[in-house]
């Protein structure tokens, strides 16, 4: 179908497929990958294999080769979609979204930058200052957010462990004028512990690794990352940090981080470091520090008095009733808990604070829709992929509750479109059976009766409950469900722990989760004395950090929301600001789970192509019309091969023309004439008239070359 793609490279578009079967969709992607072609279409979807090496496919002359086509013009690629969805902002005002799902591994992350990078180099023609900035910006914040947001974890090398919602502002030339990223559920406890073989967030290593010396003697650190309990697992370090780290200093001072906010930012990177590595013993009643000399240098970096600094650890401030405050002495145990919660919620702050100042550096600047017109969105999602670790924990089943979240629009917004499609332009049409996600998601989020909230209802209660109980809960709960089980539920099931272990039957596979840490991950206590201590830091970003600070404690008696509960809110607010927008989708495929770049393993693909409902996409695509196309598009491609046709026709309407020349070639019973667009039911009407279409080229071209001949 597209340029340059004969038989030999396979089906283009799935669409094209003999028969609509699982072993066809398969060897079709097969082939093509084994090509370097990890690119098809699903009509207007993008199927994307990793390649898993470095492809030319994204340079200056790709951009070239896609800029301003039709999808079908070229070979399918990343590039046509992106061109698509900025073309339907531009030419009809429409706010859209590109999604990007896949699970962990699958490149969502690196198609989520190319199309970012396509969009960059086809706009701003007039290279206008504040334009080329904002562009900068953009494409520079992945650096910075992928060095403070993304880890190695035994599924990829460069995870993200958070999720990214990037809105790109366009004005009514089309130009990029601002943006806003929106970050999702950082896997915070990723700062204090790692599964074997995994890493902690890339800018601890970079930093270490990175830094010149100086610099790291003046934070109080080596270089060697075994030296600290928060970056032990990983200390092997990866070839890039140090490089990475001089990129990513580079892209902060374009966003536009002041040396001093630079300087912050590493003293608290480096504070977590020596944060985890203090000790607490006993003697007599009392907790001590250890190594007392880690305080004074944990003051310093914090920019904090040494004895608050000590206070904070060693005790808690509680309220004794009648406005009256007590100082709580810590166990040595009660010490290191509270330590590490200090670790997360300081990481995951500064996290924020980084997405904010980078927000700040794109926000659209002197945009005034009154001067300049309606603002368009071209929104781009690139969140963490659906995964299976050995040990699952309430962060895995965050991650996987939002894929599903994800798996249902997509469900909803195929189904959607091409009905509302037919509907506009008057076509009937029948409706394909499609494996609904929607009692998964209900299992989790349904309110009074799901896992979040028998979790919450958890949470609030008094002090005894334990995980386990809350398993026991989810058992009486929600045994009948059919996606829901335990051990208990299933007592010869020997791959889940009696007590400690549920399993979900998610979209994308069973997953079994460990229960352990659930009510404390979700319940998120940091004690109110960290917060104040850091909000009076002489340090303006740590400050900055901790606007809760101010509080006493008698004033922060309401509850907070729970984890879980943000999370929800979050992903729900998500999907309906995806759902207003137009969508495109990539579905990325990871080929293999050896990152090999030659390696097609059938099982691991089969299971993808099945669980991300590609058949089904093919088959709603094929079940009403595989192709359609508007009247004077389809009268361009294909008016050379009618006489009534070529070179221009002289009928009433783009449509009569198009049936003249369909009924020329018979066939008639395989379209329909909708208002605006032609519609063809099967793929081989489609063939013979590109294969006609082909066969006259050649001629064509002869007799205009004879044309200019005898002109001269
Ligand atoms: P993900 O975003 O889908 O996983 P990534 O985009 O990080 O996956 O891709 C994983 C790795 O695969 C990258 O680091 C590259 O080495 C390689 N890769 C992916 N796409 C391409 C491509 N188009 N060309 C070359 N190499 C590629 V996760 O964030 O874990 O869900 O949570
Ligand atoms: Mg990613």
């Amino acid at each position: 179908m597209a340029e340059l793609e004969g038989p030999e490279y396979g089906k283009a578009d799935f669409v094209l497929l003999d028969e609509v079967t699982m072993e066809q969709f398969l060897e079709n992607l097969r082939l093509r990958f084994s090509q370097g072609r990890i690119y098809t279409y699903i009509g207007e979807v993008v199927v994307a294999v990793n390649p898993y090496q470095t492809l030319a496919l994204y340079g200056p002359p790709m951009v070239e080769r896609y800029r301003g086509r039709e999808l079908y013009e070229r070979p399918p690629h990343l590039f046509a979609l992106a061109d698509a969805a900025y073309k339907a902002m531009k030419r009809r005002a429409k706010d859209t979204c590109i999604v990007i799902s896949g699970e962990s591994g699958a490149g969502k992350t690196e198609a989520s930058k190319y199309i970012m990078q396509y969009i960059a180099a086809i706009t701003n023609p007039t290279q206008r200052a504040e334009v080329e900035r904002v562009k900068n910006v953009l494409l520079k914040s992945n650096c910075v957010l992928e060095a403070f947001g993304n880890a190695k974890t035994n599924r990829n090398d460069n995870s993200s462990r958070f999720g990214k919602y990037m809105d790109i502002n366009f004005d009514f030339k089309g130009d990029p004028t601002g943006g806003h990223v929106h970050n999702y559920l950082l896997e915070k406890s990723r700062v204090l512990q790692q599964q074997p073989g995994e890493r902690n967030f890339h800018a601890f290593y970079q930093l270490l690794l990175g830094a010149p010396a100086a610099l790291l003697s003046s934070l109080h650190l080596c270089r060697d990352p075994s030296t600290y309990c928060y970056t032990r697992e990983g200390a092997q370090g990866d070839v890039n940090d140090a490089s990475s780290y001089r990129a990513v200093e580079e892209a902060m001072a374009v966003i536009g981080f002041s040396p001093e906010e630079m300087g912050s930012v590493r003293r608290i990177l480096a504070a977590i470091l020596h944060l985890g590595n203090l000790r607490f013993t006993q003697e007599e009643e009392m907790t001590l520090v250890e190594d007392t000399s880690g305080v004074s240098v944990l003051a310093e970096l914090t920019a904090t008095a040494p004895d608050s600094l000590r206070q904070a650890l060693l005790t808690r401030t509680v309220a004794a009733g009648a406005g009256e405050l007590i100082e709580k002495g810590h166990s040595p145990k009660e010490a290191a808990y509270a330590r590490d919660a200090c670790a997360k919620a300081i990481y995951e702050r500064l996290f924020c604070w980084i997405v904010g100042r980078i927000n700040a550096g794109i926000a659209a600047r002197g945009y005034d829709a009154r001067v300049h017109g309606k603002s368009t969105v071209i929104g781009v999602l690139d969140i963490y992929g659906f995964e299976i670790f050995d040990t699952n924990s309430f962060e895995q089943f965050c991650i996987n509750y939002c894929n599903e979240k994800l798996q249902q629009l997509f469900i909803e917004l195929i189904l959607r479109q091409e009905q509302a499609e037919y509907q506009r332009e008057g076509i009937t049409w029948q409706s394909i059976e499609y494996f609904s996600n929607e009692p998964i998601v209900e299992l989790v989020e349904q309110p009074h009766r799901g896992i979040l909230a028998l979790l919450d209802e958890a949470c609030l209660a008094a002090g005894t409950i334990t995980d386990s109980l809350f398993l026991a809960s989810m058992d009486t709960r929600l045994g009948h469900h059919p996606h829901y089980t335990s051990r208990k539920l299933c007592p010869t099931d020997k791959t889940m722990e009696f007590n400690r272990d549920f399993r979900i039957k998610h979209y994308a596979g069973d997953v079994t989760y460990s229960v352990e840490g659930f009510l404390d991950k979700n319940k998120d206590t940091l004690f109110q004395d960290f917060k104040r201590l850091f909000y009076n830091s002489a340090d303006p970003v740590l400050r900055a950090m901790w606007p809760d600070g101010e509080q006493s404690i008698t004033e922060v008696t309401k509850r907070p929301l729970t984890t879980g509960t943000l999370f929800k809110n979050s992903i729900v607010a998500l999907v309906e600001n995806l759902a207003s927008k137009e969508p495109y989708y990539v579905r990325c495929i990871k080929p293999n789970d050896q990152k090999s770049p030659t390696l097609f393993d059938v099982e691991r693909c089969r299971h993808q192509v099945s669980y991300l409902g590609l058949l089904e996409n093919v088959r709603v695509r094929r079940a009403g019309f595989a192709y359609r196309q508007p009247y004077h598009r389809f009268l361009l491609r294909y008016k050379m091969t009618c006489e009534y046709t070529w070179p221009n026709h002289l009928m009433a309407s783009d449509q009569e023309a198009t049936q003249a020349l369909l009924e020329q070639h018979g066939f008639q019973d395989d379209v329909a004439y909708g208002h605006t667009k032609v519609f063809i039911r099967t793929p081989r009407t489609l063939v013979r008239l590109e294969q006609e279409r082909a066969q006259l080229i050649p001629i064509i071209v002869l007799l205009l070359q004879k044309a200019w001949r005898g002109a001269l």
